[in-house]
């Protein structure tokens, strides 16, 4: 016999997770106890909020594409965790948290820090279940495994009453995963797919995340080169394509570059695969008119439940990203020069001129193009200093880039603490903004534990920059709220025995990268960054002083 805790934990052993991040609570200290025999095997990392802990799990999905496992007490650790739920529900990363809940013979009395979580997690995760058998553990986890990562992955909320975990059973705890073959697309709606993209004159493929394999990209990229097609990511996709392919051309994410609409807004046929149309890609719902596009659309999905969803295709297909790509052949159109155009544009968009800031991120992340290793894990969370991983550094196909497509501040620092548990041989470098790392600079502490502490540069521009320039945008000259008195982020950052150091200019900034890299104990890099320099090519004085021109042009509407 063995109790509910020891057969939840031994079987995620079976299941094949290898590390769990979580903040201890009483109320599951019988799975706690378990994972003491479960040491080098899975592994509890201690997190110190979370929210953190969420994230890393969050991140750890969807870096290695095998559920990320989040343990957090009841009520208030539910709650603090739930942005990692809703960051692994936008960006399609399979993750299980596991909850602790009142016991079953005190439930619906409001006890004590008790949650209804089907009701709180009900909108915000892909399956909510409450164990309500301890012989049952086994089956209820075997389908959350499966449900987080089956169709469109996401994360999954497993509740443990406290008898459950303390009950004993005789139930054998899980020995291995199901494993769910993706759907490959018909000869019937391949030979569509490719009529329609023969019969085009400006073909595009837009291209989403989760699902692929090594296998399934490289049949997508000869494709694309064969074919002569110009590949556009879709929001934070871009390590998902190798960005150095000459058919690659830009990322369709949020502060979208003018090629990169005008390419989707003159392509008038667009092979979408493993897309979800959200918000950033569509750029406000706009380049696509819904829910009938301009363009003929060719979605294809692993996920019935996306298909259609907003958009309705003229081509809907449920396939697999891999089975898919490793279908198609190659089709061929005088597309040679709009292919060529689009390539040269992306690359002309990397260049920029001089920003007036001490340090000039544009030079940073030039000289970051040049030095940082193909298999580098660049991580970041919310806020204008974005745009600089996401626009412009190159991700080859062994690169990847952990951005939350939920838009949550404060990603960046703990992804790239689950990257460098993951992969402590790689290089991992974050990037933050002052107001974006201050949401979780606590799990330093969890770095320096774990020893996986990675490279962190603190875009450090004093203020919430994305919320003034849209205050200046709208609300011109009258600044509330967005400006900030930082802490000392070296001093910081050394007490939790990082190696730290403030760089004032542009000249300073190779060398304190070098040593970054090659210190043992991680690095933060605090970079002093001019709120001028809001974007790589607008100023913030130039955004006010639109708005104010604006404002006072005859007829202009006041808010
Ligand atoms: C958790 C969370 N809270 C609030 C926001 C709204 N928000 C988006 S960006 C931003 C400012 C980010 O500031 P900072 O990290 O300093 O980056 P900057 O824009 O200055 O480069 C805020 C407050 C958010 N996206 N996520
Ligand atoms: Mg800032």
């Amino acid at each position: 016999m063995r109790n509910g805790g020891q057969v939840l934990v031994q079987s995620l052993v079976g299941l094949g997770a290898r590390k769990a991040f979580g903040v201890p609570g009483e109320s599951y200290l019988a799975v706690l106890d378990a994972l003491h025999d479960t040491r080098g095997r899975l592994d509890y990392v201690l997190c110190r909020h979370e929210g953190g802990a969420a994230f890393m799990a969050a991140a750890w999905g969807k870096l290695t594409g095998s559920p990320g496992i989040c343990m957090v007490t009841r009520g208030p650790g539910a709650t603090n965790a739930s942005i990692g739920v809703h960051t692994a529900m936008q960006d399609s990363a399979p993750m299980i948290l596991f909850v602790g809940q009142v016991g079953t013979d005190m439930k619906g009395r409001e006890a004590f820090q008790e949650l209804d979580y089907r009701a709180v997690f009900g909108t915000m995760a892909k399956w909510v279940v409450e164990i309500d058998r301890v012989e049952r553990i086994p089956e209820l986890l075997s389908r959350a495994w499966v449900t987080a990562l089956s169709g469109r992955p996401g994360p999954v909320v497993v509740a443990l009453p406290e008898d459950m975990l303390t009950g004993l059973t005789d139930a054998v705890p899980l020995d291995g995963p199901v494993t769910v073959h993706e759907p490959a697309p018909s000869a019937a709606a391949l030979d569509a797919a490719l009529d329609l993209l023969a019969g085009s004159q400006r073909p595009l493929i837009l291209l989403g995340g989760c699902n692929w394999t090594g296998e399934g990209r490289a049949a997508l990229e000869a494709f694309a080169a064969t074919s002569d097609m110009p590949v556009i990511a879709a929001f934070r996709y871009q390590d998902q394509f190798d960005n150095h392919a000459e058919v690659y051309a830009g990322e369709a994410g949020v502060g979208m570059p003018a090629h990169v609409k005008d390419l989707i807004g003159r392509a008038d046929t667009i092979l979408a695969v493993n897309v979800r149309f959200g918000e950033m890609t569509t750029d406000g719902y706009t380049l696509f008119e819904v829910p009938n596009p301009k363009q003929r659309l060719i979605h294809v999905h692993g996920d019935a439940g996306e298909l259609g969803k907003v958009y309705r295709p003229e081509l809907a297909l449920q396939a697999g990203p891999t089975a898919f790509a490793a279908a198609l052949r190659p089709v061929q159109g005088p597309w040679a020069d709009w292919r060529a155009g689009a390539r040269a544009a992306f690359l002309a968009s990397l260049d920029l001129g001089p920003l007036p800031s001490p340090v000039d991120m544009g030079v940073a992340t030039a000289h970051l193009r040049g030095v940082l290793p193909g298999d580098a894990i660049v991580t970041n969370g919310a806020g204008n200093f974005a745009v600089w991983p996401n626009k412009f550094l190159l991700y080859g196909p062994k690169g990847r880039l952990l951005a939350p497509q939920s838009g949550a501040m404060g990603y960046g620092v703990p992804a790239a603490i689950a990257a460098k548990i993951a992969h402590p041989e790689r290089l991992v470098v974050c990037f933050a903004g002052d107001g974006d790392f201050q949401m979780t600079a606590q799990e330093l502490a969890t770095a320096r534990q774990e020893a996986a502490q990675p490279v962190i540069l603190i875009l450090n521009n004093g203020i919430y920059g994305t919320i003034r320039a849209h205050q200046e945008r709208e609300y011109p000259a009258r600044v509330s709220g967005t400006e900030m008195v930082n802490p000392d982020f070296v001093m910081l950052a050394r007490a939790h025995g990082f190696h730290a150091e403030r760089v004032e200019t542009t000249e300073a900034f190779a060398e304190a990268f070098a040593r970054a890299v090659a210190s043992p104990t991680g690095a933060v890099l605090d970079l002093a960054i001019s709120p001028e320099a809001l974007t790589p090519r607008a100023s913030l004085s130039a955004i006010r002083a639109a708005a104010l021109a604006r404002r006072q042009a005859p007829g202009a509407a006041r808010r």
